[in-house]
């Protein structure tokens, strides 16, 4: 067996004997369609107010600048799926945050991945990412055949759907590639654009992050949701799943075996006046190490408030709005 293929073969047992679900590889190449498609997004002002999309450019849509002398791009997928649902009566919580924080459990997974590597196959360079790097995680993990970019935006597996996280490891070793995944598997489908609460799906794969209810319930910052997006809410107090649990390719999801990913009791249970009532301590301890901390307690309390003044919002509609 020839170095690469031997490589490549311990890259991937090392993936899955960490757990990870999917492993793929792309090799290390500047991004030219996605940095046509991030720009125009960009310069619609999709991002809103994330402006951490609007840095480093130029590493985003190279990995060979984020990483200096990089070869080849791993993408791991790590299932999500949960096999309980929370309280009928609850404000919403997507799905991804019901568990442990993803960026700890999957930043110690990359970590112990680069070991593995560096132990079989000597002082290689790597660097391991989940999320909160200049990293287009979706594109790559095309890339690497490992699914297709849903109209809603997403990485869809035709094994599993989409409930996953995506990791990326960028390294200096030369691996054998997979080849890109071409098809999509929508065709004539649009359930997910037409359920977007608020019309956030534009043509051609297009997300408006500006509109999104994730956008809304985590990332924004003002105190104060805007007006124009009231009554569209569906209950969702932290992200939204609608777009995904409308797509008929998660009818094939299975649940996750990841222990850390288990529901944390409290995020199951919680009625909406436990959530109402919980106070910034009994918070910050049970959601110590979960995704909701992104919020803080006080995001959590505007979404309730939001969600509230929804409630009357949906007995006395006022004026429309083109969201
Ligand atoms: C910013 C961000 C958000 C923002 C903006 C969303 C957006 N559309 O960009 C907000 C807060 C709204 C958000 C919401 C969610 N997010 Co988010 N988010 C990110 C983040 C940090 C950056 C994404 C980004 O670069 N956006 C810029 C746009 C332009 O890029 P893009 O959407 O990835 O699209 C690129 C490709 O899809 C490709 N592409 C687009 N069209 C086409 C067409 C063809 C033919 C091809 C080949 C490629 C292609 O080109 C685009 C750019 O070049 C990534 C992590 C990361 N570093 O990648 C997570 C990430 C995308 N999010 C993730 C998740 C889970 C979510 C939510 C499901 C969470 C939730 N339940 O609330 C929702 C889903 C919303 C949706 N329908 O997209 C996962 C996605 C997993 C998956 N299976 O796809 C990621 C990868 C995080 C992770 N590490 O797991 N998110
Ligand atoms: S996560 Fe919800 S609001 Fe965002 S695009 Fe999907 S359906 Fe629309
Ligand atoms: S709901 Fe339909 S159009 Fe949307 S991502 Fe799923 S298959 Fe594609």
């Amino acid at each position: 067996m020839g170095t690469k293929q031997e490589h490549t073969r311990i890259v991937k047992q090392a993936a899955f004997s960490l757990d990870f679900d999917f492993c793929g590889i792309a090799r290390a190449e500047m991004l030219d369609d996605d940095a046509r498609r991030l720009e125009k997004w960009l310069s619609s002002g999709m991002q809103g107010s994330m402006q951490y999309m609007e840095n480093y450019f130029d590493l985003r849509v190279d990995p060979q600048k984020l990483v200096p002398g990089a070869k080849s791009v791993i993408t791991l997928l790590l299932n999500y799926f949960p096999s309980q649902s929370q309280n009928a009566d609850a404000p919403k919580i997507s799905k991804y945050a019901y568990g442990r924080d993803y960026h700890e459990v999957i930043k110690s997974k990359l970590k112990n991945f680069l070991e593995m590597l560096r132990e079989k196959i000597g002082d290689i360079r790597g660097r391991g990412f989940v999320d909160s790097a200049p990293v287009l995680e979706r594109t790559w993990a095309q890339k690497s055949g490992l699914g297709w970019i849903g109209k809603n935006g997403n990485l869809i597996t035709k094994k599993n759907g989409s409930f996953f996280f995506i990791a990326t490891m960028i390294t200096d070793l030369e691996l054998q590639y997979d080849d890109p995944f071409v098809k999509d598997y929508c065709g004539s489908c649009t359930k997910c654009i037409d359920s977007c609460p608020t019309n956030a799906i534009l043509p051609n794969k297009v997300v408006d992050g500006s509109r999104c209810i994730s956008y809304f319930t985590i990332e924004l910052k003002d105190m104060l949701i805007p007006s124009q997006v009231q009554g569209k809410f569906d209950n969702w107090m932290f992200g939204c799943d609608v777009c995904q649990d409308v797509c008929p390719w998660n009818r094939f999801s299975k649940t996750t075996s990841e222990i850390e990913l288990q529901p944390i009791q409290e995020v199951l249970n919680f009625s909406l006046r436990d959530w109402e009532e919980v106070s910034e301590e009994s918070f910050n301890k049970i959601f110590k190490n979960s995704p909701l901390k992104r919020s803080k307690y006080s995001g959590i309390k505007r979404n309730l408030r939001f969600l509230s003044a929804e409630q009357s919002f949906q007995t006395t509609p006022q004026s429309s709005n083109n969201l």
